[in-house]
């Protein structure tokens, strides 16, 4: 699992471009890791995309999560499941999944992250990071959240929500391992060009982390 560039695949802020398309343009500009966010389709009209985008990123040697649904994450054999706080719990859900799978969790609070480490699951999102119209009920959390969660756990801490290459910087310095965005490559113009700048921007701020350190 690599959750440097963590892109989230939703049809919604695709605005009715392919998610095909999108998941090839975003693998083409360097993401390896990639989710599937669906909130409306019942799980029979799901699973074709989800086998399509599964396979696609198998091949790839790219992590493929969903969102929500645990056993749609099981019936296409994905890497893993992305649980919210309104799903099921990490305790609930993990006898459920396939051994090895990954199972991350959606966090708003302190408390929320602390026990979402002790829920031993594998990776931890953080949010929402800025403001963003993709998510209309988000909790604003912004970077330093994170940076309070960051001495608290060694999990690798996502974060998420507004994130565009011109405030990643931000969230890296705080101490995010990684971070995930939706409508800033599902919504951009061009997907593969908007990973890059966005890798590249995180890339810089890992760098510039590191060279203050050693200071
Ligand atoms: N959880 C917290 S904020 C958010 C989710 C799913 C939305 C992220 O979308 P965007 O477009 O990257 O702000
Ligand atoms: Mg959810």
């Amino acid at each position: 699992m690599d959750p440097t560039l963590y892109v989230i695949l939703d049809r919604v802020a695709a605005r009715g471009r392919d998610l095909d398309e999108i998941l090839a343009a975003t693998l083409e500009g360097g993401c390896r890791m990639v989710q599937l966010r669906e909130k409306e389709w019942p799980s029979g009209r799901l699973l074709p995309l989800a086998e399509r985008l599964g396979g696609r990123c198998r091949r790839a040697g790219v992590t493929f999560i969903v969102n929500d649904r645990v056993d749609l994450a099981v019936a296409v054999g994905a890497d893993g499941v992305h649980l919210g706080q309104d799903d099921l719990p990490p305790r609930a859900a993990r006898p459920l999944l396939r051994p090895g799978m990954i199972l991350g969790r959606s966090t708003h609070t302190l408390v929320q992250a602390t026990r979402a480490r002790d829920e031993a699951v594998d990776y931890v999102a953080v949010g929402s990071m800025f403001e963003t119209a993709t998510k209309p009920d988000f909790e604003l959390a912004g970077p330093d959240l994170l940076r309070r969660i960051r001495p608290l756990t060694p999990l690798p801490l996502v974060g998420i929500g507004g994130i565009t290459h011109a405030n990643v910087g931000d969230v890296i310095r705080a101490g995010a391992d990684g971070v995930a965005v939706i409508s800033a490559v599902c919504g951009a113009p061009d997907p593969a060009a908007a990973t890059r700048r966005l890798l590249a921007a995180i890339r810089e701020a890992r760098d510039l982390t590191a060279r203050t350190r050693r200071l």
